[in-house]
């Protein structure tokens, strides 16, 4: 266990890592647990991309205002000062943006390595952000399952490949994973999807849809019926064709961890996957996502936390106990039961080539 040295620190750097446990989910604990040399490059990542995040996500913010501040966020971030005072989705996130100016005096001191990188996700996540923005508020969207899935890639794939440049940089990560920018886009795509079927209500509520057209039309006519009481065991099967489409995932991400050299870095990547095939579990065959925010218990995540800092073999052994999970409540009725069950079992044979049983 690393702790930080705060006698060093200067006020600005305290005031980033306030914010860091204000804004932070699951992702404060973690990064403060990270080696000292990489703690604050990506403390100071993961604010950034919280920041553009809570522009996104604001909802008060016209769309022409919103569009060229997604696309200007890599110039606000090098700007002496910049503040944004607007609503935020919550008051903790809308805070940190009241404060950006001591995160900007932080980003300054990085070494230029660390700070290229972050600028240039920044930069292709805040365009990326903006054209989906764009294309919802002309009533567009997300149409297709590529789509979908480019979505996806802006606002956590693009993350994805960030840190793993960071921990290459930083010499915390084999220089393979480089080459197989695959895996890294699955670490990614993998926890946003879950966060994309779970919010799935809540983004109703905010008149945001991420589910794709390509998905959803076949179980309702229009989007706001899968919502509907009466149309439970149709949003049901949708909800189970969005599941297997995130499953695909899960043996890229298992090998991609297997890339981790460090510990630290280890946890930081492994507990956000444990979280996310515990929450596919609860996702799966639930019919509360159509009217309620849903989590794992703390007692669940407790376990994961635990499971999740140790090695590989351990977090492979919680993969095949969700997803055993997972395949013992498919339902044959299901319009993807035989595809579900396939994705299941590839995931346990994957699992089983990492650590051959006896
Ligand atoms: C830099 C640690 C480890 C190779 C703030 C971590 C939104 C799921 O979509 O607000 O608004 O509902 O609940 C974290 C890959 C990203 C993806 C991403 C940055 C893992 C801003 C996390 C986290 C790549 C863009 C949840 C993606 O936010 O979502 C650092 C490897 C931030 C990771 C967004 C989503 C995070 C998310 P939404 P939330
Ligand atoms: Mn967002
Ligand atoms: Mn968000
Ligand atoms: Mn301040
Ligand atoms: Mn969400
Ligand atoms: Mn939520």
């Amino acid at each position: 266990v690393h702790r930080r040295d705060t006698s060093q620190e200067s006020k600005e750097l305290a005031s980033c890592f306030h914010y860091l446990n204000m804004t932070s989910r699951s992702f404060a604990s973690v990064i403060q647990e990270l080696n000292p040399d990489m703690l604050v490059p990506i403390a100071l990542f993961y604010l950034v991309l919280r920041g553009l995040d809570t522009i996104e996500d604001d909802m008060t913010i016209p769309i022409e205002k919103k569009v060229p501040m997604l696309r200007d966020f890599d110039k606000y971030m090098k700007t002496d000062g910049w503040t944004f005072n607007g609503n935020g989705p919550n008051e903790k996130d809308r805070d940190l943006l009241v404060h950006f100016d001591d995160i900007i005096v932080e980003l300054k001191k990085l070494k230029k390595n660390y700070y290229d990188i972050i600028e240039d996700i920044t930069i292709k996540m805040g365009n990326g952000m903006a054209d989906y923005a764009l294309a919802a508020e002309e009533g567009k969207g997300v149409e297709t399952v590529p789509q979908y899935e480019e979505y996806c890639h802006y606002v956590a794939g693009l993350v994805g490949e960030g840190l793993t440049r960071l921990f290459v940089a930083g010499d915390w990560a084999n220089p393979a994973l480089l080459e197989r920018m695959e895996l890294t886009e699955s670490m990614g795509q993998f926890l946003q999807k879950t966060n994309i079927i779970r919010d799935v209500h809540e983004d109703f509520l905010d008149k945001r849809r991420f589910w794709p057209t390509e998905i959803w039309s076949k179980y309702v006519d229009k989007w706001d019926d899968l919502f509907e009481p009466a149309n439970r065991q149709k949003a049901l099967y949708c909800s189970s064709e969005m599941v297997l489409n995130a499953l695909k995932h899960a043996d890229e991400c298992l090998f991609y961890m297997a890339g981790i050299r460090e510990q630290s870095v280890f946890n930081f990547v492994a507990i956000p996957q444990a979280m996310a095939i515990a929450t596919i579990d609860l996702i799966f065959q639930n019919p509360a996502i159509f009217h309620s925010h849903i989590k794992i218990t703390k007692g669940d995540a407790c376990q994961l936390m635990i499971e999740s800092t140790q090695n590989l073999r351990v977090v492979c052994d919680t993969f095949r106990r969700y997803t055993r999970k997972i395949a013992k409540k498919n339902d044959p009725r299901d319009p993807h039961f035989l595809e579900i069950s396939a994705a299941c079992g590839k995931i346990e044979q994957f699992i089983e080539t990492l650590f051959p049983t006896q």
